[in-house]
């Protein structure tokens, strides 16, 4: 097979597939989006893999000479808003389908979307992700749990496709997969992902470029908050857990937005010794969690799974009814006992 011809004018020499397995599934769900209108519909709260695959895919459908758009309940962040330039991106609840082709990224499944999208969800025909939890819903499930980003699926299947990857494709994919990988350094770096990153970067995805757009454009206000997360913070469980959260009032006294928090579970995760770290928002009866260990044999999808959550196996979250101060005392339990467990079982990965 050929392989598309790149910037510098090297042409991919592994001629090995990326994606053998889905490849001709993606070949057949777009020719079912030939002459159709396609909406690609990313995940409530978007992150930069979400957002950088609604606009890849996008992209591409559309050199292919299919109507496509974008449609995601929550706004794009602000960090990740300039990939989606000169995409047709439409937010807003309720959105209302007219007989469009839908494709689902980045959603492990479809209440993902978020109640008022989902409420108006037609069939879906496209599911690409890579959330281990994800089952499948769709008439033609794309799941690879086992990659980076969704991003690095897309990368992949269009390189084995031969489809087209012009530079702001190249752009979007590039900072899917660097936001969901924590710049090349989490367990699902694999040489795969760094040799479609290096074809990205032949494409025209400027490393330093999108590294400045996306982590050097802060706004006080998230530092504010960040001063208030980081004073928090509760080191229990012998040192391995470490939590931290921040309240409704945080936001209005900052002036920072709920989108503004993205990463701030990492700052936990970040401290000598600590296996998982965890967390929360405390809103009106609800108390929102993520999760994330550098070591995938703590399961935190599991972790998430007790509080009505999902995710991988190093980063999870979930949403739980209730007040904090009965929130807390489950949560630790649960992670000691998690600790305790994956430590005793010698840290075996089962698969
Ligand atoms: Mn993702």
């Amino acid at each position: 097979m050929t392989r598309p011809k790149s910037r510098d004018g090297a042409t991919e020499t592994n001629l090995i597939m990326y994606f053998p397995g889905l490849h001709s599934a993606f070949k057949e769900l777009l020719l079912q989006c030939r002459g159709q209108k396609v909406a690609v519909v990313g995940h409530r709260r978007p992150d930069g893999d979400c957002i950088g695959a609604q606009v890849a895919l996008v992209r591409v459908l559309q050199a292919l000479n299919i109507e496509a758009f974008a449609v995601n309940e929550s706004i794009i962040p602000k960090r990740v808003n300039f990939i989606a330039e000169g995409v047709p991106f439409y937010h807003g609840a309720p959105w209302v389908f007219s007989g469009e082709k839908v494709i689902l990224v980045d959603c492990s499944d479809v209440s993902r979307v978020g109640p008022e999208m989902e409420k108006n969800l037609p069939e879906i025909l496209g599911n690409i992700d890579h959330h281990r939890s994800n089952e499948g819903f769709a008439t033609f499930d794309l799941v690879k749990a086992q990659s980076s980003a969704t991003c690095e699926i897309l990368a992949g299947l269009f390189i084995d496709c031969d489809f087209p990857v012009d530079e702001l494709t190249a752009q979007a994919l590039w900072a899917g997969i660097v936001t969901d990988t924590g710049n090349f350094t989490y367990p699902s770096t694999t040489g795969q992902v760094l040799q479609l990153a290096a074809y990205l970067v032949r494409m025209g995805a400027s490393p330093s470029k999108i590294a400045q757009l996306i982590y050097e454009r802060e706004s006080l206000s998230r530092m504010k908050l960040l001063q208030r997360i980081l004073d928090r913070m509760e080191v229990v469980a012998g040192g391995l857990l470490c939590y931290t959260w921040v309240e409704e009032d945080d936001f209005a006294e900052t002036g920072a937005t709920y989108e503004e928090t993205e990463g701030f579970v990492n700052y936990g995760r970040s401290l000598d010794g600590v296996e998982v770290a965890a967390y929360f928002e405390i809103r009106e009866g609800e108390v929102k969690g993520s999760l994330r260990s550098g070591d995938e044999t703590f399961r935190m999808d599991m972790l998430a799974g007790n509080f009505g959550g999902g995710g991988h196996a190093c980063a999870a979250g979930f949403t739980w009814k209730g007040s904090f101060s009965e929130f807390l005392p489950q949560f630790q339990e649960a992670a000691e006992k998690l600790l305790a467990e994956t430590k005793g079982e010698g840290q075996e990965e089962e698969f």
